[in-house]
């Protein structure tokens, strides 16, 4: 229906007839000159029906249009300072393809600001805004970063069940569902699958997937259903391989988004990308944080307020924004996760700006040490035995992380984390 995009449409085209198609973003009738400002998804283009250069028909469909509805519009291109770009579009024809209903659900020219609940009960509309549609253009070339970033290190994108008969994170944030006459749960984590990949000799296997997680919380940085980057390799000497390929991965996609001036001049914010990760132990960032007042019991994870606390010490101490905290208490993590000694594990997380965006660890590759650390933990090795197995034949020392890609996006615009979902499903939302 288009030969052009409104961005497309320069002063260089004069006098060339083009075809536009998008939504009717404004209109304003003055008599003999009316105005029909064309939006599509690359940005704005006037239309300016004069009364001695088109036909009545013209005319009339641009003083009678309502806003939103879908048009057609082909016509002449001419130079003109007083049009926003120094271009506007003489028409030819103006056809009304889908006429939209007034009143409008939302103000889609951000005159009047809506509520983030009206705003996701109706996000088709929202995502007209070109500062909305913005955000998942960033987000798009954020995970194709992710993506470009992991075939180019010879990682083999994967897919496993979402369908699942046990946890892999621990009972307690399962959503169960009826699987014919079995109980099944969605699935937490691809943890225990991409794990299993590793005895298959694909060595080096991602995912970008879903995580299902009944958690109750209901704060700016939890959702229920979460997209993330979930990686594991085979063949590491320690954790910091992992780390390392995380480092790279996360910068890639930093920069990835910073690369997008146009759509980051519309939410007028600019993204600056880290030169690297730095790196301090579970023991450093709890004595900072006691420094500054705030205890965390020794062998406990950092709550919320901790990693916030750290992100500001961090950012006005060392100048950091994005940080690994390395060798957690082994209590605080899950049963596969590789101890260091006794009391510590071989696992770290990513924080960005104070949030935890991206958590990982060398696994336990040896059988009899997995058994162990499962009913260590009290959970029941017969509901593993699929995952155990894989572990009875070969299993080469592996490692991996999830790295959220809502938290990603939230931190590097610094929005709350349902303005970067299109549909977000938390505690009180399952639809739209
Ligand atoms: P974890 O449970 O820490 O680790 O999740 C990994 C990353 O996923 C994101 N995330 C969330 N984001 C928004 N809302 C939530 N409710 C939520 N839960 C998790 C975070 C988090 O850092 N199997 C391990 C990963 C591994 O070791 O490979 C796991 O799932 O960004």
């Amino acid at each position: 229906m288009r030969s052009h995009y409104s961005s497309e449409i320069t002063p260089a085209l004069e006098g060339k007839e083009v075809a536009l198609a998008g939504w009717v973003h404004e209109v304003r009738d003055l008599g003999k000159l009316k105005f029909m400002v064309l939006r599509d998804r690359e940005g704005f283009i006037q239309v300016t029906g004069k009364k001695d250069a088109c036909t009545e028909d013209v005319l009339k469909a641009i003083s009678s249009v309502s806003r939103e509805s879908v048009v057609e519009v082909k016509g002449v291109v001419k130079k003109n300072d007083r049009a926003p770009g120094g271009v506007e579009v003489s028409p030819l024809s103006v056809n009304v393809v889908s006429v939209a209903q007034s009143p409008l659900p939302l103000d889609v020219t951000a005159k009047v600001d809506a509520d983030i609940d009206t705003r996701l009960n109706n996000r088709f509309m929202d995502v007209r805004k070109p500062d909305v549609a913005a955000i998942f253009k960033i987000r798009s070339a954020v995970v194709s970063a992710a993506r470009s970033y992991l075939d180019g290190n010879e990682f083999i994108e994967i897919h496993t069940p979402k369908i699942i008969a046990s946890a892999s994170e621990g009972g307690t944030n399962l959503f169960p569902i009826s699987y014919f006459d079995k109980e099944a749960y969605l699935a937490q984590s691809p943890q225990l699958y991409k794990q299993m990949m590793m005895a298959t000799g694909l060595d080096r296997v991602y995912e970008t997937t879903f995580y299902f997680r009944a958690e109750e919380h209901d704060t700016r940085r939890h959702l229920n259903e979460v997209t993330a980057v979930d990686v594991e390799l085979a063949f590491i000497k320690n954790e910091e391989d992992v780390m390392n390929l995380l480092e790279g991965l996360v910068l890639s996609m930093i920069k990835a988004a910073s690369d997008c001036k146009k759509e980051l001049g519309i939410l007028k914010k600019d993204i600056s990308v880290p030169g690297k990760a730095l790196r301090i132990s579970y023991g450093e960032a709890i004595e900072m944080l006691a420094a500054h007042g705030k205890k965390i019991p020794s062998g406990e994870d950092i709550d919320t307020e901790g990693e916030k606390l750290l992100g500001e010490i961090m950012k006005s101490e060392r100048s950091s924004e994005l940080y690994f905290i390395y060798g957690y208490p082994l209590s605080a993590r899950p049963f596969y996760t590789m101890p260091g000694d006794e009391k510590y594990s071989r696992s770290f997380d990513l924080e960005y700006k104070g949030v935890e965006v991206s958590s990982g660890a060398q696994r336990i590759h040896n059988y009899d040490m997995l058994l162990s650390q499962i009913k260590a933990k009290k959970l029941d090795p017969e509901s593993f035995k699929y995952y155990l197995d894989a572990f009875k034949y070969g299993m080469p020392p592996h490692g991996g992380f999830g790295l959220g890609i809502d938290r990603m996006m939230m931190q590097m615009l610094d929005l709350a984390i349902r303005e970067v979902v299109l549909f977000p499903r938390d505690r009180h939302r399952l639809t739209p």
